[in-house]
């Protein structure tokens, strides 16, 4: 699937700025308030919607297939489920992943046996992201396996990996090791401290950012920053 639909996207909006729809601390009646104004919002600016297990936990796969199903023509929808079991079981989480509407799916890479997974996402029509290297301080078992994630996405021929933001000269080895093929997706950026465009500019093609938009009083002022910073870091 090589990420088509959300390059379009990006392109269209000249955005390379993905919410992550993290929505932790909400009355039930607040949260769906929230989602609806982010998404309608945010529609020019953003040009995808990380969706995890925050969300699946709280409202159920009804209403996420639901909120996608009203937005499929507006963003890209990336299920964060941080897939990192057997095979049999990432495949069934996939199908219904693919069932929901997302276009695609996050998995770890550490646990191997992911031919199967990578092949059934392709048949389907899900794009996978392997993810190589987390942005929080204490993933440090992640330094000791950089090389061989990164290796190891290669040959699944993933359609792309998450690099934390905060660390961007594991960014910079990535676009590297990479073929620009794969492209890389980046969080970590404000509330864990990296700076909008930081990423970009170290070769990431994405940036995640969820609470200090999702959370923010002034979503759309936090947005339009954030691509303003991510422009200027791609076109100068
Ligand atoms: P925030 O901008 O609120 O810190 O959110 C970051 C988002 O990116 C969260 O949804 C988190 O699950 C995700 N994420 C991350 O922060 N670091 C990683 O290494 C991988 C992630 O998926």
């Amino acid at each position: 699937m090589s990420l088509e639909e959300l390059w379009r996207r990006a392109h269209e909006k000249k955005s390379r700025l993905i919410i992550a729809l993290d929505m932790i601390g909400y009355s039930n009646q607040e949260f769906e308030e929230k989602v609806n104004l982010l998404m309608n919002t945010l529609r020019e600016l953003v040009c995808g919607i990380k969706i995890g297990l925050p969300m699946l936990i709280t409202k159920g796969p009804e209403y996420i297939r639901q909120l996608i199903a009203r937005y499929k023509n507006e963003y890209y929808f990336i299920a964060d489920l941080k897939l990192a079991d057997v095979p049999h079981i990432n495949e069934y989480v996939l199908h219904n992943i693919k069932e929901m509407g997302f276009n695609a799916a996050i998995t770890h890479l550490f646990q191997g046996g992911l031919r199967g997974l990578v092949k059934l996402a392709d048949e389907i029509g899900v794009d996978i992201i392997g993810i190589v290297m987390m942005s929080h301080e204490g993933s440090v078992l992640f330094v000791k396996v950089f090389n061989e994630l990164l290796e190891y996405a290669k040959l699944l021929k993933v359609d792309g990996v998450v690099v934390g933001a905060t660390k961007p000269a594991y960014i910079i080895k990535a676009r590297e090791i990479l073929n620009k093929d794969i492209a890389i997706f980046s969080p970590g950026i404000i509330y864990q401290g990296a700076e909008p465009g930081q990423a970009i500019r170290a070769g990431a093609d994405f940036e995640i950012i969820g609470r200090a938009i999702v959370n923010s009083k002034n979503p759309l002022k936090i947005a339009k920053e954030v691509v303003l910073a991510e422009r200027e870091a791609l076109y100068g």
